[in-house]
C-alpha cells in the first residue's frame, strides 16, 4: 500500500490524516523546490514522463536519444517498483541513467529525485527525463522539482483517458499519443476524442501522436525539447563554476 499518496492510511481521525498527509505533501513541495535549485543552477531542463505503465516511456526515450545527440546532453532518473531493466535500457545507447526502485510505492516523490542526483553527472546534463513510475493518478500530485510534465497516452489504451484521468492530463505540459504505428489495427481510437476529452478537463496543452517505432513525428518532439530548453536557459543561465550537490543550494527544511 502507499502510505504516502494516502490509500494506506485508514488508522487514526480523519482529521489526523488529513494532517499528516497535508504535512507530507508540504514537505515534498519543499525538497521540491531544493531539487529545481540544483537544476537551475546547472542549466538543467527536467522532464517528468507519467504514464499507465507499458505507455511506451523507456520506447520513446530510446528512440531519440540519438536524435538529440551530440548537441543535446541527456540522462534518465527511472522509477518502477522493481528491477533495473529500464536504467538498463537506456545505459545501453551510452547515456547516464540512475534506477530507482520504489518497493511498494506507486510513484516517485522528490526525495527520492534528489538522492539519485548524487549519482548523476548533473554538471554535464542539459536535460533530465524523470520516467515517473507508471501509474495515471498519484504521480500527479508529487512535485519533483521538474519544469515540465510530459504524459504518455498510447492508442491501445482508450481515447476517453483525459476525462477518467483528469489529475494527471489537466498537469500536462504536453500530451504524446504514442503507438500511432498500431491505429491501423485500433480504428476505434478517436484523436479527436482525445483532443475533445482533454480540452473538457481543461488541459490546453499540445497533443503530439508520434510512435517510437516507426519514428514518426519523433523530430517534432525533439524540435519541443530543444525549444524549451533554450527557454529554459534563458531563465536560468548555465552558472560556469563549480556547484557540487552540497552547497549553493538552499538547505531542505
Ligand atoms: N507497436 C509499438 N509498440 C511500442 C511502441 N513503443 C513501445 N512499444 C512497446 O510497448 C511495450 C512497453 O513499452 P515500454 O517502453 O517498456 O513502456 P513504459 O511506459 O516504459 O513501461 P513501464 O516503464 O513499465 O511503465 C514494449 O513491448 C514496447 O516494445 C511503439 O511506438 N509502437
Ligand atoms: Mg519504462
Ligand atoms: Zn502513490
Ligand atoms: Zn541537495
Amino acid at each position: 500500500m502507499c502510505q504516502t499518496c494516502g490509500c494506506g492510511a485508514t488508522q487514526g481521525t480523519e482529521t489526523e490524516t488529513v494532517t499528516v498527509l497535508e504535512n507530507l505533501m508540504a514537505r515534498n513541495d519543499r525538497i521540491a523546490e531544493h531539487v529545481r535549485h540544483h537544476f537551475d543552477a546547472h542549466g538543467v531542463l527536467a522532464i517528468n514522463l507519467m504514464s499507465s505503465p507499458g505507455s511506451g516511456k523507456t520506447s520513446l526515450l530510446e528512440a531519440i536519444i540519438q536524435g538529440l545527440a551530440p548537441e543535446i546532453k541527456v540522462a534518465v532518473i527511472e522509477g518502477d517498483l522493481e528491477t533495473e531493466n529500464d536504467a538498463a535500457r537506456i545505459r545501453r545507447h551510452g547515456v547516464p541513467a540512475v534506477q530507482i526502485t520504489t518497493g511498494v510505492t506507486c510513484h516517485l516523490d522528490a526525495a527520492m529525485v534528489h538522492d539519485a542526483l548524487d549519482s548523476l553527472p548533473i554538471g554535464d546534463i542539459d536535460v533530465l527525463f524523470i520516467e515517473n513510475v507508471g501509474n495515471l493518478v498519484c504521480p500527479a500530485d508529487f512535485d519533483l522539482g521538474q519544469h515540465a510534465n510530459v504524459v504518455l497516452l498510447s492508442v491501445t489504451e482508450g481515447d476517453d483517458k483525459p476525462d477518467k484521468y483528469p489529475v494527471i492530463f489537466r498537469a500536462a505540459d504536453m500530451v504524446l499519443i504514442t503507438k500511432t504505428d498500431l491505429l491501423p489495427h485500433i480504428e476505434e481510437f478517436d484523436l479527436a476524442k482525445v483532443e475533445q476529452s482533454l480540452r473538457r478537463v481543461g488541459g490546453d496543452v499540445p497533443i503530439l501522436a508520434l510512435s517510437a517505432k516507426t519514428h514518426a513525428n519523433l523530430e517534432a518532439w525533439c524540435n519541443w525539447l530543444r525549444s524549451r530548453l533554450a527557454t529554459h536557459r534563458l531563465s536560468c543561465p548555465k552558472n560556469g563554476h563549480a556547484h557540487d550537490h552540497s552547497h549553493g543550494t538552499p538547505r531542505i527544511a
